[in-house]
């Protein structure tokens, strides 16, 4: 017995040596997972894109191929929902040839779709589309379920021509070559990874998979967080250790063995798969034959006799060393081994090659024991846990026919981990289960992605829908300028009586109002004549809701109260100011400090007031309080603001575009106020609550066209009120019913089509139906619709902006969808974040569309083979969303590429070009005064 201790030394692991290779094991693992250490790993940790266990709602019929293990099979696996763990499967074993394993790659594939065909058709099925699961138990780098790169045959394999290509497409290559074959294969899964599967169809606390067969391996779920191959932090994915390759680096040097090194030089793939060879079944055998010869040579067996059986390679198998060990009929049997071997063994010569028996899968079991160990430690520490438990799914024919190895590995896995209580879990059906369970995952992310990717398409504009888009709103600009179908236009067209740029020799102090945006602000400006010089200085309001959607006399009288607080604040109590008033609304103007309001838009709906001149509602209100006097000299849109307050700088801007964005802020913060002076200094900070947000564009248009004014030289500002652009249903073909629900549930359904689609007052909402909408089919938080989700205007456009800011992690679109009270899954993250992609592209694209009409005709007007032009800019969601305004952008060089559009932020807000205009009408007034 010492003997063979003493000879197979090397080969009998103190726990300290198993410890060690432990912790080694774990340095290979973090190797494997860091993206700039893994090329250089030997334990190449491969995701194979497999995100969630079984969560019994998997059904359906798939086929499923085995190909790797002893033997190759093919199944049919039927999934069924009712019952629990109802899965019935029927299969046909295969053999796989050598020549056909070691021959080239497209006979193996062709053979393997032979196999399949042949399955299929002896059962009557190849009228069945159906989906596979591809059981391929070899080291593959997988870009994503359903395609994976061979990195290195092993264990028998050796097909020529398959190493670094698609093993997915090799094999629907092969089947295409069967005509009545019509297989969709939608997963690539290894051996270790089916285990787990299958394992967790019954226990879903397990997280492990494990085969110590003819080859061995194992696999477990990692956090996302550490896989740095692949994109994205949450939740986790299993990751395919390829364990087999530990030590390939020569980390396991001081435990081989000689034979090791012999049995490596013989093999298929020396220097390659060294910790497999020293524990797997294809192995054992041979390691067993290379002692005992050894033994033999130096007389410590058979008397040194020896027989060309003994010296043949490959002539003791594993299933010889599992006969020898085993306690009763063990003695017996490898007797009866050794004399087929051609030798003559004594009964000590039994004994002792029992013993060596022992040792050499005693290590391999030690060895599998120390990996498993350290994965077990990872995931104990992943969770952050004091104690992990946790189920390993277990399968191969060496664990599971050798009648000591389970006990083995079980003990040595609990004396290494004490602090994991660890179920290991044979896997009944082999690996073919987890591999339908994986494809019937597939099939239901599959189907789900089709479902979710029929949505986000209704919200995909092709350049010919932008074109139409142009085209319509060109056509409605039109209308709108001509006298004939002015009535009728949606696109309003407004004239504005602001004919052109203020020339610099504007001075004085000027009140500004500006009523409408996010921000209701009482602006002072003071210009001196001579460019640069404006210094501004506001405050902010709020207009509550009750306020807003009151009376118009309330709405007024507050507007006025908070003048009188500015006035107050700003000591200027008694100075009578001229005064201009940015109302952002649909105003008919017959001069520029005349406007009669068409209709409310965005958040507005003070009675009253529609038809009404809101000039001289204020100037009632002014004199209901009877406080102070004020010169209301003109009425702005505030994109005609936005484009003068540019044009102060850049006097190519003749075009002004608002694309607001609503975010409300807590009811606290309603009466604060702020003092900013243009020079950037500060008075204080605040914020105030009103709910604008509109979306709208002006331009520079040739008095000639405007039919609706007398005069045909010049120019004068055109106030296009495109938010009510396809309200006679001529954008119909691009309006989804999310369009339409959030029409019907706003102030004012039927109108303000275009504005609905593209400001920042209704993105959140549409956002929200559609939500609503992939919940309710169950494609989205597990399929509850939440209190949260039902109320109105609970999805803010601002966190489209942040959900869509692509610093963002997932992590963080959960946050901000947990503080919305929607539990979200990571992939409800993602799916929340193409949804309000889509949306906010959408409405990018369509103010391009939009813009790019209005440059065109501009152009057109100007008979001129290229137009340059400036825009002027203003709004939160063109200022603050990630993408909105790059989209817009696009979408207008590529909609009207004569046209060299230069879009100009808007720094100080549309209350300076009030000022500006208020300016020039009274040095018009005193002009028309001196003649
Ligand atoms: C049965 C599984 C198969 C795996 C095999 C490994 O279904 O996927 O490859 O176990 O064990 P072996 O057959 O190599 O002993
Ligand atoms: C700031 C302008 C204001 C305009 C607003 C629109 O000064 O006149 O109404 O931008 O942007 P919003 O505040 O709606 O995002
Ligand atoms: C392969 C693994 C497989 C294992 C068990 C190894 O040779 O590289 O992919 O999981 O054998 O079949
Ligand atoms: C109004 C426009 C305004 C736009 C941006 C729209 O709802 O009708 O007058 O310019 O919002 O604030």
């Amino acid at each position: 017995m010492f003997a063979v201790d003493r000879f197979l030394y090397h080969m009998r692991l103190s726990d300290e040596t198993l410890v060690d290779i432990m912790t080694r094991f774990q340095a290979e693992m973090e190797k494997g997972l860091g993206k700039d250490t893994n090329p250089t790993a030997s334990v190449k940790m491969l995701p194979t894109f497999v995100r969630a266990i079984p969560d019994g709602s998997e059904n359906g019929e798939f086929l499923s191929l085995d190909l790797g293990g002893s033997k190759f099979r093919v199944l049919k696996v039927q999934v069924s929902q009712e019952g629990k763990q109802n899965v019935q499967m029927e299969s046909q074993f295969y053999p796989t040839p050598n020549e056909i394993i070691r021959g080239n790659g497209t006979e193996l594939f062709g053979y393997v779709a032979d196999c399949l065909a042949d399955f299929m058709r002896t059962r009557e099925m190849t009228h069945k589309k159906l989906p596979l699961g591809f059981t391929f138990s070899f080291p593959c780098r997988q870009t994503k379920l359903d395609e994976g790169f061979l990195l290195s045959w092993t264990k028998k394999f050796k097909a020529r021509g398959v190493q670094d290509t698609d093993v997915v497409s090799r094999l629907a290559n092969a089947m295409k070559e069967h005509e009545d074959l019509d297989v969709d294969i939608l997963s690539l899964v290894n051996d270790t990874v089916g285990t787990m599967m299958t394992c967790a169809y019954d226990d879903p606390a397990c997280e492990v998979g494990v085969i110590i067969g003819t080859g061995t391996n194992a696999c477990y779920m990692e956090d996302m967080s550490n896989i740095e191959l692949v994109e994205g932090d949450e939740g986790r994915m299993c990751i395919n250790t390829e364990w087999g390759a530990f030590g390939d680096d020569g980390a396991l040097e001081d435990i081989r063995t000689e034979f090791d090194r012999e049995l490596d030089l013989g093999s298929l793939n020396p220097g390659k798969q060294l910790f497999e060879k020293m524990v797997s079944g294809l192995y054992m055998g041979e390691l067993v034959r290379l002692i005992l010869l050894k033994m033999a040579k130096v007389g410590l067996l058979f008397g040194g006799a020896k027989s060309s059986a003994l010296h043949t390679k490959g002539k003791i198998e594993t299933q010889h060393v599992a006969a020898m060990e085993k306690y009763k009929e063990g003695l017996a049997n490898t007797r009866e081994i050794l004399v087929n071997l051609g030798l003559d063994p004594s009964e000590s010569d039994c004994i002792a090659v029992q013993q060596v028996c022992t040792i050499v899968s005693f290590r391999s079991a030690n060895l599998c024991a120390a990996a498993l160990a350290a994965i077990l430690t990872r995931l104990r520490e992943n969770k952050k846990l004091a104690r992990l438990r946790t189920t390993v799914g277990m399968d191969g024919t060496l664990y599971k026919t050798h009648p000591q190895y389970p006990k083995r590995l079980h003990k040595v896995v609990r004396r290494l981990v004490p602090n994991c209580d660890v179920r290991f879990l044979l896997s009944e059906s082999g690996s073919t289960k987890g591999a339908a369970m994986v494809t019937a995952v597939a099939c239901r992310v599959q189907a789900q992605r089709k479902q979710i990717d029929k949505v986000l398409a209704l919200f995909q504009l092709s350049r010919e829908q932008l074109i139409g888009v142009r085209d319509k709103m060109r056509t409605e600009l039109e209308y709108g300028l001509k006298k004939k179908t002015h009535a009728l236009a949606t696109v309003k067209m407004l004239p504005t009586f602001v004919y052109g740029m203020p020339d610099g020799t504007e001075k004085g102090k000027f009140l500004a109002l500006d009523l409408g945006g996010t921000n209701f602000r009482v602006l002072l400006v003071k210009i001196r004549s001579g460019r640069k010089s404006v210094r501004m200085y506001n405050k902010i309001f709020a207009i509550p809701l009750e306020i807003m959607q009151g009376t118009g006399e309330e709405l007024f009288d507050h507007i006025v109260q908070c003048i009188a607080d500015f006035l107050d604040y700003m000591g200027l109590k008694g100075a009578q100011l001229p005064l201009g008033f940015t109302f952002s609304f649909p105003c008919r103007q017959t001069c520029i400090d005349k406007g009669t309001l068409v209709g409310w838009t965005k958040g507005f709906k003070a009675t009253d007031c529609e038809g009404e001149d809101v000039v001289d509602m204020l100037r009632e209100a002014i004199k209901r309080r009877n406080e102070f006097d004020l010169d209301i000299v003109a009425i702005v849109n505030d994109t005609v603001g936005t484009m003068m307050t540019c044009g102060y700088e850049d006097p190519n801007c003749e075009i002004g575009l608002i694309a607001g964005e609503w975010s409300s802020v807590t009811p606290l913060a309603r009466f604060h106020m702020t003092l900013l002076r243009s020079d950037g200094g500060h008075c204080s900070t605040a914020r105030g609550f009103s709910k604008g947000t509109g979306s709208n564009v002006c331009y520079m248009e040739e008095m000639r066209n405007i039919e609706l004014v007398d005069g045909d030289e010049g120019q004068m500002c055109i106030n296009t009120e495109w938010g009510g652009f396809g309200d006679n249903g001529c954008i119909d073909d691009i309006c989804t019913q999310y369009d339409k629900e959030v029409d019907e549930g706003s102030l004012n359904s039927g109108k303000q089509r275009y504005e609905k689609m593209t400001s920042g007052m209704y993105l959140g909402e549409i956002v929200r139906q559609i939500l609503i909408d992939l919940t309710r089919q169950g494609l989205l938080f597990r399929g509850q619709i939440s209190e949260r989700l039902r109320t109105k205007g609970i999805f803010e456009t601002k966190f489209l902006s942040q959900i869509e800011s692509d610093r963002l992690a997932l992590l963080q679109v959960r946050k901000i969808l947990q503080q919305l009270g929607l539990d979200s899954t990571c992939e409800d993250s993602i799916v929340v974040k193409e949804v309000c992609g889509a949306v906010s592209r959408r409405a990018a694209q369509l103010c391009g569309a939009g813009l790019a009409a209005i440059v065109e005709k501009r152009r057109e007007d100007q008979g001129l083979e290229h137009f340059k032009v400036t825009v002027g800019v203003d709004g939160t969601l063109y200022k603050l969303h990630p993408h909105f305004s790059r989209i817009l952008q696009e979408t207008v060089k590529e909609l009207a590429p004569q046209c060299d559009v230069t879009f100009m932020l808007s720094e100080d807000g549309s209350g300076k070009g009030a000022a500006l205009i208020t300016a020039v009408a009274k040095r018009l007034q005193q002009q028309e005064k001196e003649n």
